[in-house]
């Protein structure tokens, strides 16, 4: 890809005579940058695709670490945009893995021709407003430079990852990876003694995948998370040929269901039925496939201490049946948090892992890792030996893809200190004070099964411009009461889910980054129709929420 024009705008210079390099300037070509170059092509706009790695993907591309796959049904995942491409894409299970997904990616972005406008391996390290041109200035990491009237975030609430602050983490001789920054070439597992730290969603794919071919398998585990059985399997030609068939309608569903996926809640309370039928809907959910447990349970799990003890309680007697060593399996049971009150870890045969003769766990709240040696890990109890080292260990979530890009709005306002004390937006799409910037999934917009809620909000910002094309309008901001407005709503929704009581990246917690460590509501937890009725609204009325000039 030819590297981006090196100008420079005069800071005279008026939006109608700015000469800029691109109409809009994309960062990240994961799911959201894609679908977003796609549909502003049907508007004759130049677009430029800034992506740091090699291909596009996204989080499919980064995380490519052994076991890595959908814990949402593969077909309510993929895109919806193109009957055709529905049609033409078969997946070969009911969750897929990665390199599946990866595929995936590479065969929308063949089909709908989109590299011609990504620019690989470009990494962007500022993003500054030109209030006089109205225009963006984006310098890449290797200093090259482009301008664009308009700026998307495409960047990902979970691309950021990082690593334990642990004493002596870089002088490890032997091999160790992040699972987001997983070798693209095969490693070798097979007698080696490996190290797992975390046990999030990601550890648990990690661990179970992991086992039978290693050595043996230390697993370091700070707090135990609440994990329920993904029932993955293959689809079969008729399934395949149902899946098809019946597409219009699981995305009818999803457009209907609270967080867009095939599950929703059940409109009963914990205690509305009785014991025997409470304990026969959770047998039922426990033996399904996917989300169900979590997304499809009684509606007042996550907000009832009571209810949500119900479920966390059949859940422990599940982990207690299929761990043999009942110390162990304790070690494995939450007692700091209810079941759901985290993204819940869906797992294949993951607790079975440790009735293996080459599998140990350790808990770090007992013996605490004092520092990584040239060896292996150190707890306060005892030195272990390793030849890999896997940090599990999560991301900088929701908003630290966006602190690693030094992002200036108007009178060059730092995005940084404007959300010193958590996000503030509009819609999850907007910050006042950063015009002509739209966020894809970035902070307070309704997550869920992302790909649904990456169209909704390509779609929705791609009629934006498409509006201001019309109106010849080169300047789009939110206003701060509308961020006020939109950032007190999102609040006020989080009170009472029980997930808000709860440290995770969903609350913006990461002991291993500097200054969060303090909960905030980084996601909107309404309903998913609910955030696009109010959106639909927004543009229904000519976007007046808006200023517009
Ligand atoms: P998560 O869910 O944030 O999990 C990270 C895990 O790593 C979790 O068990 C952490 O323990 C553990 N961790 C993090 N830092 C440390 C240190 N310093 N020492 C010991 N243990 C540590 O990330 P995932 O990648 O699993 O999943 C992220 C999302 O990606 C997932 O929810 C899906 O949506 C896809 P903690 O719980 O903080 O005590």
């Amino acid at each position: 890809m030819a590297a981006p024009r090196q100008e420079q705008i005069s800071p005279q210079i008026s939006p109608e005579t700015a000469v800029l390099d691109y109409d809009v300037i994309i960062i990240g070509a994961g799911l959201s940058g894609m679908y977003q170059l796609h549909r502003l092509r049907e508007l004759g706009l130049t677009v430029r695709v800034f992506e740091t790695g090699t291909d596009v993907g996204g989080t499919w591309y980064w995380n490519r670490y052994p076991g890595a796959r959908f814990d949402s049904e593969s077909y309510s995942y993929g895109y919806s945009f193109s009957k055709e491409l529905l049609q033409e894409w078969e997946w070969s299970e009911h969750f897929a893995g990665q390199p599946e997904t990866l595929r995936y990616c590479r065969y929308v972005a063949d089909k709908f021709d989109l590299r011609r406008d990504i620019a690989f391996e470009c990494r962007v390290a500022s993003a500054i407003y030109q209030d006089e041109a109205r225009s963006w200035a984006i310098t890449l990491a290797s200093g090259a430079r482009a301008t664009c009237r308009f700026l998307i975030t495409a960047i990902g609430p979970l691309s950021t990852p990082t690593l334990p602050r642990i004493e002596g983490r870089d002088s490890f001789r032997g091999q160790s990876f992040h699972t987001a920054r997983w070798p693209k070439q095969k490693v070798d597992f097979a007698g080696k003694r490996v190290a797992v730290i975390g046990t999030g969603a990601t550890g648990i794919q990690t661990i179970q995948t992991i086992a039978g071919e290693v050595g043996h398998l230390t697993v370091f585990q700070r707090t135990a998370n609440w994990a329920a059985p993904l029932h993955n399997g293959k689809i079969d030609a008729e399934t395949q040929a149902a899946i098809k068939a019946g597409y219009p309608e699981m995305f009818r569903r999803c457009q209907e269901t609270f967080a867009c996926f095939v599950h929703t809640p059940d409109p009963r309370g914990a205690f509305e039925v009785s014991d025997e039928e409470r304990e026969a809907f959770y047998e039922k959910l426990y033996g399904e496939r996917g989300f169900g447990i979590w997304q499809g349970n009684f509606r007042d799990i996550l907000i009832d201490r009571t209810a949500n003890a119900t479920i966390s309680d059949f859940v422990a007697r599940k982990i207690r049946e299929r761990v043999k060593d009942p110390a162990v399996a304790e070690m494995l049971i939450p007692k700091n948090h209810g079941f759901g009150t985290r993204r819940l870890p869906l797992e294949t045969f993951y607790y079975e892992v440790y009735n293996r003769d080459n599998v140990g766990l350790v808990d770090l709240n007992e013996t605490p890792i004092e520092r990584i040696t040239q060896e292996g890990i150190r707890t306060s109890d005892k030195d272990y030996p390793f030849d890999i080292i896997i940090y599990a260990t999560g991301f900088d979530a929701i908003t630290g893809s966006f602190d690693r890009i030094d992002f200036r709005g108007s009178s060059g306002a730092l995005l940084k200190d404007k959300w010193q004390h958590g996000p503030e937006t509009y819609l999850g799409l907007m910050v006042d004070g950063f015009p002509n910037m739209m966020m894809l999934m970035g902070p307070h917009t309704a997550l869920g099964n992302i790909p649904r809620s990456i169209e909704y909000s390509v779609d929705w910002v791609t009629g934006l411009l498409r509006f201001a094309q019309a109106k010849g309008l080169t300047l789009l901001d939110a206003t701060p009461e509308g961020t006020a407005g939109w950032t007190d709503h999102v609040k006020a929704l989080g009170v009472g889910l029980l997930s808000n009581e709860v440290n995770s990246w969903m609350t913006g917690i990461n002991t291993n980054v500097e200054g969060k460590q303090r909960r905030i509501v980084a996601r909107y937890s309404g309903s998913a129709p609910a955030y696009r009725a109010k959106c639909d609204e927004v543009a229904a009325k000519g976007y007046d929420e808006l200023r517009l000039a």
